[in-house]
Protein backbone atom coordinates (compact mmCIF):
# COMPACT_ATOMS: atom_id res chain seq x y z
CA UNK A 1 0.00 0.00 0.00
CA UNK A 2 1.40 3.64 -0.90
CA UNK A 3 1.55 6.53 1.05
CA UNK A 4 -1.57 8.07 0.31
CA UNK A 5 -3.46 4.86 0.32
CA UNK A 6 -2.27 4.15 3.73
CA UNK A 7 -3.08 7.53 4.97
CA UNK A 8 -6.42 7.55 3.03
CA UNK A 9 -7.25 4.73 4.85
CA UNK A 10 -6.03 5.99 8.09
CA UNK A 11 -8.25 9.34 7.85
CA UNK A 12 -10.87 7.30 7.24
CA UNK A 13 -13.06 8.11 10.24
CA UNK A 14 -11.59 12.01 10.05
CA UNK A 15 -12.98 11.83 5.80
CA UNK A 16 -16.44 11.25 6.79
CA UNK A 17 -16.40 13.74 9.47
CA UNK A 18 -14.92 16.62 7.43
CA UNK A 19 -15.70 15.99 4.06
CA UNK A 20 -19.11 14.51 4.47
CA UNK A 21 -20.33 17.20 7.19
CA UNK A 22 -18.72 20.10 4.80
CA UNK A 23 -20.58 18.54 1.61
CA UNK A 24 -23.68 17.94 3.20
CA UNK A 25 -23.37 21.92 4.38
CA UNK A 26 -22.69 23.09 0.95
CA UNK A 27 -25.35 21.19 -0.64
CA UNK A 28 -27.79 22.73 1.63
CA UNK A 29 -27.33 26.12 -0.21
CA UNK A 30 -27.26 27.87 -3.42
CA UNK A 31 -26.03 30.78 -2.92
CA UNK A 32 -23.17 31.80 0.01
CA UNK A 33 -24.40 33.39 2.28
CA UNK A 34 -24.35 34.20 6.35
CA UNK A 35 -26.13 31.69 7.51
CA UNK A 36 -23.92 29.16 5.11
CA UNK A 37 -20.71 30.30 6.92
CA UNK A 38 -22.93 29.55 10.21
CA UNK A 39 -23.51 26.13 9.20
CA UNK A 40 -19.87 26.07 7.82
CA UNK A 41 -18.54 27.07 11.07
CA UNK A 42 -20.08 24.39 12.92
CA UNK A 43 -18.92 21.32 10.90
CA UNK A 44 -15.70 22.50 10.73
CA UNK A 45 -15.77 23.48 14.55
CA UNK A 46 -17.20 19.50 15.03
CA UNK A 47 -14.10 18.25 13.08
CA UNK A 48 -11.71 19.24 15.53
CA UNK A 49 -9.94 22.09 13.56
CA UNK A 50 -10.48 24.61 16.76
CA UNK A 51 -12.23 27.71 17.17
CA UNK A 52 -9.68 30.01 16.61
CA UNK A 53 -8.65 27.98 13.25
CA UNK A 54 -12.47 27.64 12.13
CA UNK A 55 -12.55 31.67 12.20
CA UNK A 56 -9.19 32.12 10.65
CA UNK A 57 -10.55 30.00 7.30
CA UNK A 58 -14.05 31.83 7.44
CA UNK A 59 -11.97 35.02 7.17
CA UNK A 60 -10.36 33.84 4.54
CA UNK A 61 -13.48 32.21 2.61
CA UNK A 62 -15.16 35.75 3.02
CA UNK A 63 -12.10 37.89 1.96
CA UNK A 64 -12.46 35.42 -1.45
CA UNK A 65 -16.24 36.06 -2.41
CA UNK A 66 -15.68 39.89 -1.19
CA UNK A 67 -13.24 39.74 -4.11
CA UNK A 68 -15.05 37.34 -6.46
CA UNK A 69 -12.80 34.51 -6.01
CA UNK A 70 -15.57 32.28 -5.33
CA UNK A 71 -18.91 32.72 -6.49
CA UNK A 72 -21.19 28.97 -5.70
CA UNK A 73 -21.26 27.24 -2.28
CA UNK A 74 -19.66 24.44 -4.16
CA UNK A 75 -16.61 26.08 -4.98
CA UNK A 76 -15.97 26.48 -1.32
CA UNK A 77 -14.84 22.76 -0.61
CA UNK A 78 -11.69 24.06 -3.11
CA UNK A 79 -10.92 26.58 -1.20
CA UNK A 80 -10.88 25.04 1.52
CA UNK A 81 -8.52 22.49 0.38
CA UNK A 82 -6.41 25.49 -1.02
CA UNK A 83 -6.73 27.86 2.33
CA UNK A 84 -5.88 24.16 5.18
CA UNK A 85 -2.69 23.19 3.07
CA UNK A 86 -1.36 27.17 2.82
CA UNK A 87 -1.97 26.43 7.08
CA UNK A 88 -0.15 23.03 6.38
CA UNK A 89 2.48 23.98 4.75
CA UNK A 90 3.45 27.78 6.22
CA UNK A 91 6.33 25.56 8.49
CA UNK A 92 8.99 23.47 7.46
CA UNK A 93 8.05 19.70 7.92
CA UNK A 94 11.63 17.96 7.71
CA UNK A 95 13.86 16.53 9.85
CA UNK A 96 17.21 18.10 10.06
CA UNK A 97 19.26 15.49 11.04
CA UNK A 98 22.62 16.24 9.14
CA UNK A 99 25.32 15.69 11.66
CA UNK A 100 26.66 12.69 12.57
CA UNK A 101 25.18 11.59 15.00
CA UNK A 102 21.79 13.73 15.14
CA UNK A 103 19.59 13.20 18.04
CA UNK A 104 15.74 12.74 18.22
CA UNK A 105 14.51 13.42 21.76
CA UNK A 106 10.54 11.90 21.67
CA UNK A 107 8.37 14.03 24.77
CA UNK A 108 4.84 14.07 25.64
CA UNK A 109 2.48 12.10 28.19
CA UNK A 110 1.81 8.90 28.56
CA UNK A 111 0.13 6.75 26.70
CA UNK A 112 0.30 8.98 23.42
CA UNK A 113 2.77 6.53 21.57
CA UNK A 114 6.21 8.08 22.29
CA UNK A 115 8.30 4.36 22.79
CA UNK A 116 6.28 2.78 19.87
CA UNK A 117 6.87 6.36 17.31
CA UNK A 118 10.47 5.82 18.67
CA UNK A 119 10.79 2.37 18.04
CA UNK A 120 9.04 2.81 14.53
CA UNK A 121 11.49 5.91 13.35
CA UNK A 122 14.09 3.39 14.52
CA UNK A 123 12.67 0.86 11.99
CA UNK A 124 12.29 3.50 9.06
CA UNK A 125 15.89 5.22 9.94
CA UNK A 126 17.51 1.22 9.02
CA UNK A 127 15.72 0.47 6.53
CA UNK A 128 17.45 3.96 4.80
CA UNK A 129 20.52 2.39 5.81
CA UNK A 130 21.20 4.51 9.01
CA UNK A 131 22.90 3.08 12.10
CA UNK A 132 21.01 3.47 15.12
CA UNK A 133 20.81 3.76 18.60
CA UNK A 134 18.10 3.89 21.11
CA UNK A 135 18.03 5.67 24.77
CA UNK A 136 15.93 4.20 27.17
CA UNK A 137 15.52 7.38 29.14
CA UNK A 138 11.90 6.95 30.31
CA UNK A 139 13.41 5.06 33.58
CA UNK A 140 10.13 5.93 35.62
CA UNK A 141 8.62 2.46 35.12
CA UNK A 142 10.66 -0.36 34.02
CA UNK A 143 8.07 -1.69 32.38
CA UNK A 144 8.78 1.48 29.46
CA UNK A 145 12.53 0.30 29.43
CA UNK A 146 11.35 -3.35 28.97
CA UNK A 147 9.24 -1.90 25.83
CA UNK A 148 11.47 -0.26 24.59
CA UNK A 149 14.17 -3.12 24.21
CA UNK A 150 11.85 -5.82 22.75
CA UNK A 151 11.24 -3.24 20.11
CA UNK A 152 15.42 -2.82 19.46
CA UNK A 153 15.35 -6.33 19.37
CA UNK A 154 12.95 -6.67 17.15
CA UNK A 155 13.93 -4.21 15.24
CA UNK A 156 17.70 -4.31 15.23
CA UNK A 157 18.88 -1.36 16.63
CA UNK A 158 21.06 -1.25 19.60
CA UNK A 159 19.77 0.07 22.86
CA UNK A 160 21.05 1.76 25.95
CA UNK A 161 19.42 1.74 29.14
CA UNK A 162 19.77 1.59 33.21
CA UNK A 163 17.63 -0.14 35.79
CA UNK A 164 13.96 1.64 37.03
CA UNK A 165 14.79 5.24 38.94
CA UNK A 166 18.15 5.69 37.26
CA UNK A 167 18.88 9.93 35.90
CA UNK A 168 17.32 9.93 32.18
CA UNK A 169 20.07 12.04 31.55
CA UNK A 170 22.94 9.93 32.39
CA UNK A 171 21.31 7.26 30.27
CA UNK A 172 21.20 9.96 27.65
CA UNK A 173 24.64 10.45 27.99
CA UNK A 174 25.73 7.20 28.43
CA UNK A 175 23.73 6.56 24.80
CA UNK A 176 25.52 9.93 23.11
CA UNK A 177 29.05 8.05 24.24
CA UNK A 178 27.99 4.53 22.78
CA UNK A 179 26.41 6.40 19.60
CA UNK A 180 29.69 8.42 19.28
CA UNK A 181 31.83 5.02 20.14
CA UNK A 182 30.17 3.14 17.16
CA UNK A 183 29.99 5.81 14.95
CA UNK A 184 26.15 5.85 15.16
CA UNK A 185 23.92 8.34 12.41
CA UNK A 186 20.89 8.80 14.78
CA UNK A 187 20.04 8.94 18.93
CA UNK A 188 16.50 7.99 19.45
CA UNK A 189 15.86 8.85 23.21
CA UNK A 190 12.47 7.88 24.31
CA UNK A 191 11.38 9.89 27.25
CA UNK A 192 8.75 9.89 30.59
CA UNK A 193 5.64 12.08 29.92
CA UNK A 194 5.01 13.26 33.88
CA UNK A 195 3.57 16.50 32.95
CA UNK A 196 0.95 16.38 35.98
CA UNK A 197 4.18 17.06 37.89
CA UNK A 198 5.71 20.04 35.80
CA UNK A 199 9.08 21.37 37.51
CA UNK A 200 9.91 17.79 37.49
CA UNK A 201 9.28 17.60 33.95
CA UNK A 202 11.11 20.63 33.42
CA UNK A 203 14.35 19.89 35.26
CA UNK A 204 14.71 16.50 33.72
CA UNK A 205 14.04 17.86 30.10
CA UNK A 206 16.74 20.88 31.15
CA UNK A 207 19.17 18.15 32.46
CA UNK A 208 18.59 15.93 29.15
CA UNK A 209 19.28 19.35 27.31
CA UNK A 210 22.66 20.35 29.46
CA UNK A 211 24.04 17.12 28.45
CA UNK A 212 23.13 16.27 24.51
CA UNK A 213 24.59 20.36 24.34
CA UNK A 214 28.22 19.61 26.23
CA UNK A 215 28.69 16.46 24.68
CA UNK A 216 27.59 17.13 21.61
CA UNK A 217 27.49 21.04 20.87
CA UNK A 218 26.99 20.84 17.52
CA UNK A 219 24.98 17.97 16.51
CA UNK A 220 21.77 18.22 15.14
CA UNK A 221 19.11 18.19 17.67
CA UNK A 222 15.18 17.86 16.91
CA UNK A 223 12.48 17.57 20.03
CA UNK A 224 10.00 15.85 18.79
CA UNK A 225 6.74 16.37 20.74
CA UNK A 226 4.10 13.20 20.41
CA UNK A 227 0.44 14.10 20.11
CA UNK A 228 -2.35 11.66 20.47
CA UNK A 229 -4.68 12.51 17.61
CA UNK A 230 -7.63 11.12 19.55
CA UNK A 231 -7.97 12.83 22.31
CA UNK A 232 -8.76 15.88 20.03
CA UNK A 233 -8.27 19.22 21.29
CA UNK A 234 -6.49 18.20 24.62
CA UNK A 235 -3.59 17.27 22.63
CA UNK A 236 -3.80 21.34 21.38
CA UNK A 237 -3.77 22.20 25.12
CA UNK A 238 -0.96 19.47 25.88
CA UNK A 239 1.21 21.30 23.17
CA UNK A 240 0.53 24.16 24.86
CA UNK A 241 1.88 23.11 28.35
CA UNK A 242 5.04 21.26 26.51
CA UNK A 243 5.97 24.88 24.45
CA UNK A 244 6.47 26.39 28.07
CA UNK A 245 8.77 23.77 29.11
CA UNK A 246 10.79 22.41 25.61
CA UNK A 247 12.29 24.00 22.75
CA UNK A 248 9.80 21.48 20.35
CA UNK A 249 10.94 21.25 16.64
CA UNK A 250 7.76 19.56 15.47
CA UNK A 251 4.95 17.27 16.14
CA UNK A 252 3.91 13.73 16.12
CA UNK A 253 0.78 12.71 15.99
CA UNK A 254 -0.18 9.18 16.55
CA UNK A 255 -3.72 7.09 16.22
CA UNK A 256 -4.72 8.98 13.28
CA UNK A 257 -6.38 5.70 11.88
CA UNK A 258 -9.71 5.38 14.01
CA UNK A 259 -10.47 9.09 14.76
CA UNK A 260 -12.05 11.43 13.39
CA UNK A 261 -10.49 14.10 15.04
CA UNK A 262 -8.09 14.31 12.64
CA UNK A 263 -8.70 18.18 11.97
CA UNK A 264 -6.79 18.48 15.03
CA UNK A 265 -3.61 18.37 12.50
CA UNK A 266 -4.81 22.23 11.20
CA UNK A 267 -4.91 23.41 14.36
CA UNK A 268 -1.72 22.35 15.91
CA UNK A 269 -0.18 23.59 13.10
CA UNK A 270 -2.48 27.12 12.69
CA UNK A 271 -2.67 27.98 16.46
CA UNK A 272 0.39 26.51 17.75
CA UNK A 273 2.93 27.43 14.85
CA UNK A 274 4.19 24.19 14.96
CA UNK A 275 5.02 21.51 12.05
CA UNK A 276 3.38 18.12 12.41
CA UNK A 277 6.61 15.92 11.08
CA UNK A 278 5.28 12.52 10.80
CA UNK A 279 1.66 10.76 11.35
CA UNK A 280 1.07 7.43 12.82
CA UNK A 281 -1.73 5.42 10.89
CA UNK A 282 -1.67 1.90 13.25
CA UNK A 283 0.49 0.08 15.72
CA UNK A 284 3.18 -1.71 12.96
CA UNK A 285 6.97 -0.45 12.81
CA UNK A 286 5.71 0.96 9.50
CA UNK A 287 2.56 2.54 9.94
CA UNK A 288 4.37 5.87 10.38
CA UNK A 289 4.65 8.79 7.86
CA UNK A 290 6.20 11.76 7.13
CA UNK A 291 3.14 14.03 6.80
CA UNK A 292 2.44 15.45 3.80
CA UNK A 293 0.17 18.39 3.81
CA UNK A 294 -0.99 18.55 0.14
CA UNK A 295 -1.71 14.71 0.75
CA UNK A 296 -3.26 15.24 3.72
CA UNK A 297 -5.84 17.94 2.39
CA UNK A 298 -6.60 16.22 -0.89
CA UNK A 299 -7.90 13.18 1.39
CA UNK A 300 -9.82 15.32 3.51
CA UNK A 301 -11.80 17.05 0.62
N1 LIG B 1 -3.86 2.69 16.45
C1 LIG B 1 -2.70 3.23 16.76
N2 LIG B 1 -2.13 2.93 17.94
C2 LIG B 1 -0.95 3.49 18.26
C3 LIG B 1 -0.29 4.38 17.37
N3 LIG B 1 0.86 4.78 17.98
C4 LIG B 1 0.90 4.16 19.18
N4 LIG B 1 -0.19 3.39 19.37
C5 LIG B 1 -0.53 2.56 20.53
O1 LIG B 1 -0.71 3.39 21.69
C6 LIG B 1 -0.37 2.68 22.87
C7 LIG B 1 0.60 3.51 23.73
O2 LIG B 1 1.81 3.62 23.04
P1 LIG B 1 3.23 3.85 23.75
O3 LIG B 1 4.24 3.97 22.68
O4 LIG B 1 3.47 2.84 24.79
O5 LIG B 1 2.98 5.29 24.45
P2 LIG B 1 3.96 6.12 25.43
O6 LIG B 1 3.43 5.93 26.82
O7 LIG B 1 3.83 7.56 25.00
O8 LIG B 1 5.34 5.60 25.25
C8 LIG B 1 0.21 1.35 22.42
O9 LIG B 1 -0.77 0.37 22.54
C9 LIG B 1 0.55 1.59 20.94
O10 LIG B 1 0.49 0.42 20.18
C10 LIG B 1 -0.91 4.68 16.10
O11 LIG B 1 -0.44 5.46 15.26
N5 LIG B 1 -2.11 4.07 15.86
MG1 LIG C 1 6.64 4.88 26.63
Amino acid sequence: MGFFEKLKNGLHKTRQNMSERVGGVLKMFTKIDEDLFDELEEALIEADLGVATTMDILDELRDRVKEGRIREPEEIRGALKDIITAMLTARDASLHISTRPSVILMIGVNGVGKTTTTAKLAAAFKKEGKKVILGAADTFRAAATEQLALWADRIGVDIVKQGQGADPAAVVYDTISAAVARQADIILCDTAGRLHNKANLLAELGKIYKVIRSKLPDADTEVLLVLDATTGQNAVQQAREFQKVAEITGVVLTKLDGTAKGGIVVAIENELGLPVKYVGVGEQADDLQPFIAEDFASVLF
